[in-house]
């Protein structure tokens, strides 16, 4: 060091009058990242970084949204006091105001409309104990069937395809340790290195150790480029995919006879199917070369050990449950699960992606993931709530037909809680006149987001710097959160705002916790002898062992780390393999001559969902201050679109404008705009609003459009 620099950073050092240290966990992705928050005090301003600390899953990493996760946590447009919609503007006011106001709409339209009329739309980004919570309010203090949350829109299909074809769905079925000792990994349209970079060292540990790494993608990703074989699919075609690999699997004799005799049921339907299809045909189809297909096929059947991994670009679909059921069925079909280094990932997208739908917050689910429409489980739940069986509504419709239902004026008063379904839902455009349709609407958030706004009341929550609780990472594995800070202003817990309302709506004798560990207790009995059985969990135990893995029945229980070892959780023990056709029963929203072009849209590094966080983060905004269209420079040169030029992009339903950005790493048929912006460039006011009928889940990543440069007044009509 010269001396210049050790005197300035001497100099930097007086200037640090104190320094404080808080350990807490990134409030983004299912990596759930430890880190410690270091906050120095300059004369009277304070300055804050971020640095990664040790953990079982991600072992002191942190990536640059964790790094600055911390700026919109203390962004000044935080809300800090409850506001409430009077002459169109929000004023503020106090919560006595504010709750009396919710009481008596929530009575009125409990009185005109019945208690179905009342929806409640939650989150996979709150804690366990909030989703549980969130879940027996919409129950006991609403008596609503209508619940539902964010997750339906991210993780739903591969939680139904592995409840489908293993009995039981968490993401992981093996601990991230065993992934560097895989010889073969299959990252089946999941983009690691932007949306869990943290993960990306345990598959570069693999590859080192010399596992072969197989990447399905209409894109060249930054996690493309670690792979010694890429198939640029077509969008919406893996189940094709799987199908033209069993096919080579079955007809080269690569199966795992054995184990589908011992293990699976189905194999053979499976066989005579997929032996009839043509292989040229799935190639045209899937636009991946025969060649190609055999390589992965051979090599994932080969290798001793394996894993596959997948995440919302198979999953997003019309079809997305059956086209997860069929990678499945190729890792049942080669016995690659349930042993060392084999397995599966549906790799989890939000921070509490896995434990929020585990807990009650999914129509048809109670606690524990019990089933709303299980006389066993539902007498038990009715148990713990202190209430009698038949007064438990029964299940409702999910996330997005909730929107619908409000069109048909079946719903006309909602309670959200941490989402931003403007922007998150597709057909936005369909979406926003449902909410500006509600009778009453209110929205639990720390900013003032594109729905907030729609919202009659707001109440300020806290942030992840402020709420304490358990969240359950990409593994499985439940860890604690700390808080750091007290509440910003008047903001609450989520947890407190659900008490809070629960007791103005006279229900407050069966929602009185003292803390969020009060109601994780209460979690802990309700999942008792369910399948996410967290029983045997305590604070003071994550606190001691960093997290634990369900299912965790006992307290001396150390946790479950590999799954299905012996048996499968269906009441035979047998792995359910099932016929997948090549094409989907309900038709994707695919070019046609007047809309040519296949979007698909998905997430930067810098950017978290919506944005409604990491747009007001001045290190991640700087990244990406706009939302871009990737296009091939082929396609582009034949409608006539410049590199950095403002596009219209057009669906059946709506329209955006976003620059353009020349890439040849995207297939020329195929066009990707990601999610991270609302207003004139949501990409949802594009995407059609068809479900997978096996879970609900909008088909994202699938959209006709047409495009053309935009012209002047197109650009005036934004301003
Ligand atoms: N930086 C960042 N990280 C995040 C998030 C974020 O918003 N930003 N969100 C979190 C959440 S909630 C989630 S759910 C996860 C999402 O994590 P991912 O699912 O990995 O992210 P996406 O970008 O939506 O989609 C993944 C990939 O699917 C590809 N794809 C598109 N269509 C198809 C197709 O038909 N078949 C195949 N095989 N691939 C296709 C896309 O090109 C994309 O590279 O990330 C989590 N982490
Ligand atoms: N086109 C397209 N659409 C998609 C996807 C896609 O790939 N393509 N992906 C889908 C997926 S995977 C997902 S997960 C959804 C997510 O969609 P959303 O749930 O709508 O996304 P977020 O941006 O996380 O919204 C969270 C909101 O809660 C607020 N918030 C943050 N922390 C807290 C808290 O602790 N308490 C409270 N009360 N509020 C808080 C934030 O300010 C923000 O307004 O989007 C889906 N939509
Ligand atoms: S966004 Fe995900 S990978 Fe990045 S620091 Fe946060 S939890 Fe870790
Ligand atoms: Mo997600």
């Amino acid at each position: 060091m010269t001396e210049f620099m050790l005197k300035y950073f001497r100099t930097k050092q007086k200037e640090v009058q104190s320094e404080k240290t808080y350990d807490t966990q990134c409030p983004f992705c299912s990596m759930q990242c430890k880190m410690q928050l270091i906050e120095q005090t300059i004369v009277t301003r304070k300055k804050y970084s971020a640095v990664g600390k040790d953990n079982p899953t991600t072992k002191g990493r942190l990536c640059m949204k964790g790094m600055n996760a911390h700026q919109h946590a203390f962004h000044s447009e935080r809300i800090t006091h409850p506001l409430l919609k009077k002459n169109g503007e929000f004023v503020r006011v106090s919560w006595e105001e504010a709750l009396q106001y919710i009481r008596e709409q929530v009575t009125s339209i409990q009185t005109k409309d019945g208690h179905d009329a009342l929806g409640v739309y939650g989150s996979a980004s709150i804690t366990n104990e909030e989703a549980y919570l969130l879940g027996k309010f919409a129950r006991v203090a609403l008596q609503t069937k209508h619940i539902d949350y964010n997750g339906r829109l991210c993780m739903s299909a591969a939680a139904t395809a592995a409840n489908q074809t293993f009995g039981m769905d968490r993401g992981l079925t093996n601990a991230l340790s065993e992934v560097p000792h895989a010889r073969v990994i299959m990252l089946a349209g999941t983009n690691i290195a932007e949306c869990q970079p943290t993960i990306m060292p345990y598959v570069e540990e693999a590859k080192e150790n010399g596992a072969y790494i197989i990447v399905i993608d209409p894109r060249e990703t930054a996690t493309a480029q670690i792979a010694d074989l890429h198939m640029k699919i077509k969008p919406g075609t893996d189940a094709a995919l799987a199908n033209g690999m069993l096919k080579i699997i079955i007809e080269e004799r690569l199966t795992d006879e054995a184990f589908i005799k011992q293990r699976a049921e189905g194999f053979e339907g499976v066989k005579r199917y997929v032996t009839s299809l043509s292989l040229e045909d799935i190639s045209e189809q899937t636009g991946v070369p025969i060649e190609q297909m055999r390589k992965a096929a051979v090599k994932f059947a080969r290798e001793e050990t394996g894993m596959l991994f997948t995440a919302r670009g198979v999953e997003q679909q019309t079809d997305g449950t059956a086209a997860v059921r069929n990678l499945l069925n190729i890792l049942i079909s080669v016995g690659k699960i349930g042993k060392f280094g084999c397995g599966y990932g549906a790799i989890t997208g939000q921070g509490n992606g896995q434990g929020a739908r585990e807990h009650g917050q999914k129509a048809d689910q109670l606690p524990g993931y019990r089933s709303i429409e299980n006389q066993k489980d539902r007498a038990y739940i009715a148990n713990i709530w202190g209430i009698a069986e038949e007064n438990l509504p029964q299940k409702g419709v999910s996330a997005f037909e909730m929107m619908k239902k409000v069109h048909e004026g079946e719903i006309t008063g909602m309670f959200l809680m941490c989402s931003n379904p403007a922007v998150s839902n597709p057909n936005a455009n369909f979406v926003k006149a449902a909410l500006k349709k509600l009778k009453f609407f209110a929205a639990v958030d720390l900013f003032i987001s594109e729905t907030a706004r729609l919202a009659d009341v707001i109440l300020p929550a806290s942030s992840y710097l402020e709420d304490e609780g358990t969240m359950t990472n990409v593994e499985g594995r439940v860890t604690l959160r700390e808080a750091s800070k007290p509440c910003l202003g008047e903001a609450r817990h989520d947890w407190q705002i659900i008490c809070d309302i629960a007791a103005a709506l006279g229900k407050g004798r069966f929602f009185s916790y003292e803390s969020a560990e009060d109601i994780f207790n209460e979690l802990r009995k309700a999942s008792r002898g369910g399948i996410a059985d967290y029983s045997g969990i305590t604070y003071e135990r994550i606190r001691k062992e960093g997290g634990i893995l369900w299912p965790c029945p006992e307290h001396r229980h150390p946790g479950t780390k590999r799954l299905f070892e012996t048996e499968f959780s269906h009441p035979d023990k047998k792995a359910k393999m099932c016929v997948v056709p090549n094409e989907p029963t309900v038709k994707k929203d695919e070019p046609t001559e007047d809309y040519p072009l296949c979007l698909t849209t998905g997430r930067v590094m810098s950017h978290y969902l919506t944005g409604v966080q990491t747009r007001r983060s001045a290190a991640l905004r700087a990244r990406h201050f706009e939302s871009f269209m990737e296009i091939h420079p082929k396609t582009a040169e034949k409608y006539k679109i410049e590199d950095r030029v403002l596009v219209k992009i057009e669906s059946k339903r709506g329209s955006i404008i976003v620059r353009s950005k020349w890439s040849e790493s995207i297939r020329p048929d195929t066009v990707f705009v990601p999610m991270h912006w609302g207003d004139s460039q949501n990409v949802n006011c594009l995407v059609a609003e068809d479900l997978d009928p096996s879970c609900q889940m909008p088909g994202f990543k699938v959209c006709s459009v047409r495009i053309r440069r935009a012209d002047d007044k197109d650009v005036n009509k934004l301003s």
